[in-house]
């Protein structure tokens, strides 16, 4: 039977599904003398995929400006007038003589270059070189994502995340076409990010000390480890720029008001006791809140300036969440400047000190994001909501015409249990198999056509508090986050379990290949 005839039979294994694919006769045979010729827009793009393609062919494709029509050749450029299909869409074109790929711009041929890696046999992948026919099935795909936020967040303070996983998770997020990488460096267990001024941020707050207390589900090994690490500016600008070489934005948090333990430990001037404090040792939610005091302000500003230094993202995260207002409320200070701005209450407290921030921040051109708790006492202005307890304050946000990230944790929490098996590792509770990560629909039933516009899209979050390896880490994310990513590219109409539960079966062989742990599509049958 002919490779071609059992094509026709299933679905190409393309993750995420393209909005169109439509097949042809023949295929494209990719060899030694394939040239990538890329124009001057795309020329790094056409570098990046000759560099991806080399391990398993064995050589390194070469990258040309201009055709040469005595050579086949994989052709990547701008076509303007293809801007229908918006920032980041694109068509891929695969005749018997050449393989074409165009957009109108470049994030666009990125991802049709991702395309393209994931229609060669999947030996492509590939860490060696493979001796075999390198074909690509003659096809016309046109694809665009339903949403332009497509995010996975990452939570470096629970446990250090080193440098060179996050390049390989860029990687691996860009291959399923993701474009945003939050990265949660700051809480109560540890300060992640060098910041010139404070150095004891790191010095102090990015380590932890073994202890016996722990959370009340924390069985020996995982919790009371001591731990520690942090990203020097420079590997955060590497990560930063390797991020934007494949068209994804990192996303910076920093945790305001609370969540700020390790922070008071490394300036105990900076919490509301103003009394020392170690590094929390134990997970759960912690009372140590930032004093709301000028000198604060003075302080979360001069680090969100290094902040905005090193992440171009228009958007900065500012946390908001699980902020205990008891030591505030025990605080006759906080007290009195409660009364002297007119605030009814703590909640109103903090929409007043995360308004400022949210000024300082627009005065430099970015846009504050915070934690659904944001909505309390008032959303400040401007802001945009990361709706994670359910999507009731998505909801609330939209109509209130904010701007809205969905990451709700009933369907998007990666640090739940993915299936009942007793053999998985501890996890920090909850249920969440892959199709239930699949039958996510970012857009609430209850809101407007207009209103839904301003849902950017949905991203996956994995908290770290029991993931405390890379491996383990990796197989938290996947193949969930391989499910998200297709949830918030591929049309709703074109959503089907089964078929994408088909094509992440053969999907799997890539993974293995690039060395990444996941849980095997095969165990679904056992449950
Ligand atoms: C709640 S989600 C948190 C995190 C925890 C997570 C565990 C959010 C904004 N805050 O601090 O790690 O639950 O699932």
């Amino acid at each position: 039977m002919h490779a071609h005839a059992s094509l026709n039979h299933s679905e190409l294994p393309i993750l995420p599904r393209p909005t169109s694919v439509e097949r042809a006769e023949g295929y494209f045979q990719l060899t030694r003398d394939t040239v990538i010729v890329a124009e001057q827009e795309t020329q790094a793009i056409g570098v990046l995929l000759a560099y991806a393609l080399a391990p398993a062919l064995g050589f390194v494709p070469r990258v040309l400006t201009d055709e040469h029509p005595a050579l086949p050749a994989i052709s990547l450029g701008i076509d303007p007038q293809l801007s229908q299909l918006g920032q980041e869409g694109y068509t891929l074109t695969v005749t018997e003589e050449q393989v074409t790929l165009r957009a109108a711009y470049p994030a666009g041929v990125f991802y049709a270059t991702q395309t393209l890696r994931q229609l060669l046999p999947v030996e492509i992948f590939s860490a060696t070189p493979v001796s075999q026919s390198w074909h690509i099935p003659a096809v016309s795909i046109e694809d665009a994502p339903r949403f332009s936020w497509r995010g996975c967040m990452l939570d470096s303070a629970r446990h250090f995340i080193p440098k060179q996983e996050v390049l390989k998770l860029i990687d691996m997020l860009a291959l399923h076409k993701m474009n945003v990488l939050h990265l949660h460096l700051t809480d109560d267990q540890g300060w992640r990010i060098e910041i010139k001024k404070y150095p004891r941020l790191t010095e102090v707050g990015a380590y932890r000390k073994e202890t016996v207390i722990g959370h009340a589900r924390r069985p020996q090994g995982y919790d009371g480890i001591s731990h520690g690490g942090f990203y020097s500016q420079q590997e955060l600008r590497e990560i930063v720029a390797y991020a934007a070489a494949r068209y994804m934005v990192v996303v910076p948090e920093i945790d305001i008001p609370g969540h700020a333990q390790a922070a008071i430990a490394a300036y105990p001037e900076l919490g509301v006791l103003q009394q020392p404090v170690e590094v929390s040792t134990t997970w759960g939610i912690h009372p140590y809140l930032f004093n709301p005091t000028e000198e604060v302000f003075q302080f979360l500003r001069d680090v969100l300036s290094e902040v905005m230094d090193i992440f171009p993202s228009p958007f900065i995260h500012i946390g908001g969440d699980e902020a205990i207002k008891d030591q505030w409320q025990a605080s006759p200070q906080v007290q009195q400047i409660i009364k002297e701005l007119g605030l009814k209450d703590e909640d109103e407290l903090q929409s007043w000190f995360l308004s400022q921030i949210g000024t300082f921040l627009m005065q430099h051109n970015r846009r504050m994001l915070g934690w659904d708790e944001i909505l309390e006492g008032g959303l400040p202005a401007g802001a945009t909501v990361m709706s994670w307890r359910g999507i009731e304050g998505g909801i609330a946000a939209a109509q209130a015409r904010h701007d809205v990230v969905m990451t709700p944790n009933p369907f998007v929490y990666l640090d739940y249990y993915q299936s009942n098996d007793p053999a998985e590792p501890l996890a920090i509770g909850g249920y969440l198999p892959l199709d239930k990560v699949y039958s996510f629909d970012p857009i609430p039933a209850e809101l407007t056509a207009e209103q839904a516009r301003h849902v950017l899209g949905a991203q996956c979050n994995l908290w770290s508090e029991y993931v405390p390896t890379v491996k383990h880490l990796e197989y938290m994310l996947f193949p969930r986050a391989i499910a998200l990513a297709e949830v918030a590219w591929t049309p709703k109409e074109r959503l089907e379990f089964s078929d994408f539960r088909q094509r992440l079966s053969v999907h799997e062989a890539r993974l293995v290949s690039q060395d990444v742990n996941f849980r095997p599509v095969e165990k679904l049958d056992l449950e």
